[in-house]
Order: C-alpha cells, then structure tokens, then sequence
C-alpha cells in the first residue's frame, strides 16, 4: 500500500500575532489525535538554514539589500525544503511550518517592495510544484501585533521595521488569502487567547476529517499520493 503524503500546514501572519502560541495549540490538537506530526520554521528548520536566520534577523550597521535578504530567505529555504520538510512529507508525517514562502511575499514583496515575480521565478526554481496543503493566516492590526511583540524585549532587524511596512505586509497577506481561498483559513487573532483558539480548533476539525477521509480512501485501495484538501 502507498503510504499518502503528509499534509503540508504552514502558519503565517505579521509581527507578534500568535504564531507560536497557537502552533503550540495545534501541535497539541494533532498529535492527540494520533497525527504524526514535524513542527519546523523558517527561516531556520536546520543547523545551516538557522545560521542563515541568524544573519538576517542581527542588526547590523551596513545596508542589507532587497535581493540579498530575498535570496538568503531562499537560500534556507532551499536546505529546510530538501533535508526536512520533504523527507517528512514523503514518509506520511504532517508538516507544520511556522511561515513559508507567503512570508517572503508579504515581507519582501509586499513589505520591501520587491517585484513578485522574482519571488514566483525563485519559489519555481526552489520548491517546484510543491505548495502547502494548508495556510493558516492569523490576522490582527499591525498595532496588536506590535505591542504583543515589544514586550519581548531587544528588536531583531526585522522588528526594528516602521507601521508602514508591517501594514503593507498584513495587506500582502489578506491579498493572498483572497486569492488562494481554497487553502487559506483565516482567523481573527486580534482577539483574547481562548476565543483565537477556538477558531483555531475549527481549522483542525477540518484537517482531522480531511485527514480521516485520506485514510479511507487508502484502506480502500486508492493511492491516496497528492496531498491537498479536495
Ligand atoms: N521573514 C521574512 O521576511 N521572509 C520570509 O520568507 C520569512 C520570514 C520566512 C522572523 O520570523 C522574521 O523573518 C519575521 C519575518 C521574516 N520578522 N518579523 N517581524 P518569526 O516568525 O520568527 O518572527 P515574528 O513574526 O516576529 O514571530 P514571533 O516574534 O515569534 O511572534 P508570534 O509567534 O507571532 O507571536 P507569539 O510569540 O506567539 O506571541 C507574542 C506575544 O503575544 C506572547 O507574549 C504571547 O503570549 C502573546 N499572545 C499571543 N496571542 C495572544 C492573544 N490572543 N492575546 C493576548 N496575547 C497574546
């Protein structure tokens, strides 16, 4: 029998609105449920690609350019997709990624303005036809986010950015949502815990029966090989 891809979740969403608690939250909900589940990040998700992390998140007094950071996002990209989330997915685990290649759209595109089709031209040349499965977009105003976030402590070189940019990254984000409906779950993450939450066990209700019927299909002989929600 032809063991099924595991299903490819990415969390998404700007500056402080929740990412980890709430990847916390779903690890929890899936694994209980018997899910075999790979929790990762990006950039980082490796010892090479979180060195690269490290060199873009450092203040640092010399400019960083646009193309530069674009190219180190896909630089760990590249070694996270081939040494972790790839070999996951093909031996049946879920892979639940805290941002994917819609951070860089939101951020270098939508955020420094570089042209999106430069991102699509690396995204083809990095991840070929593979997308997730499954985008969770936890949306909040940008000055939600921020407070959350800036009670941290020191500000890494992205977090040192001004509103502007985290607003034209959340309009970045929505944007996609409207346009990738199908695999896109919003859910308001300006609200308190347990109501965000709530919202979030709805989404895993939706991944569990999906999940369920993949199962089904394959005890009843089909291939059951191409991942995605239909
Ligand atoms: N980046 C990029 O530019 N391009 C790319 O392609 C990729 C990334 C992949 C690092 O990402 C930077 O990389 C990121 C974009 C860039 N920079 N920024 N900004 P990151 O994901 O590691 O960094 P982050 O966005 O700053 O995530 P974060 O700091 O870890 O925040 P979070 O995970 O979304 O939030 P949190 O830690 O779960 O929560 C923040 C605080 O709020 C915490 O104290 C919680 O207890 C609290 N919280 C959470 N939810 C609530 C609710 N509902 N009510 C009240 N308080 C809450």
């Amino acid at each position: 029998m032809t063991v099924a891809r595991g299903l490819f979740i990415t969390v998404e969403g700007g500056e402080g609105v929740g990412k980890s608690t709430n990847i916390e939250h779903i690890t929890r909900v899936l694994t209980d449920a018997g899910v075999a589940l790979l929790v990762t990040r990006e950039p980082g998700g490796t010892p090479l690609a979180e060195a690269i992390r490290d060199v873009l998140l450092k203040v640092r007094d010399e400019p960083v350019s646009d193309i530069t950071e674009l190219l180190l996002m896909f630089a760990a990209r590249a070694q996270h997709l081939h040494t972790v989330i790839l070999p996951a997915l093909q031996q049946g685990t879920w892979v639940l990624c805290d941002r994917f290649t819609d951070a860089t759209y939101a951020y270098q595109s939508g955020g420094r303005g570089v042209n999106p089709a430069l991102v699509r031209q690396l995204e083809q040349l990095v991840q070929g036809d593979l997308r997730p499965d499954y985008t969770v977009l936890l949306d909040a105003p940008v000055e939600i986010g921020m407070a959350r976030a800036r009670g941290r402590g020191e500000l890494d070189r992205f977090e040192r950015e001004q509103i502007a940019f985290f607003e034209r990254v959340r309009d970045t984000y929505l944007q996609l949502a409207r346009e990738s409906s199908g695999r896109y779950r919003v859910v308001d993450a300006g609200l308190e815990l347990e109501r965000v939450q709530a919202q979030i066990d709805t989404v895993c209700e939706e991944l569990l029966s999906c999940w369920a019927g993949r199962r089904e299909h394959e005890h009843d002989g089909g291939q059951g090989g191409e991942g995605g929600l239909s």
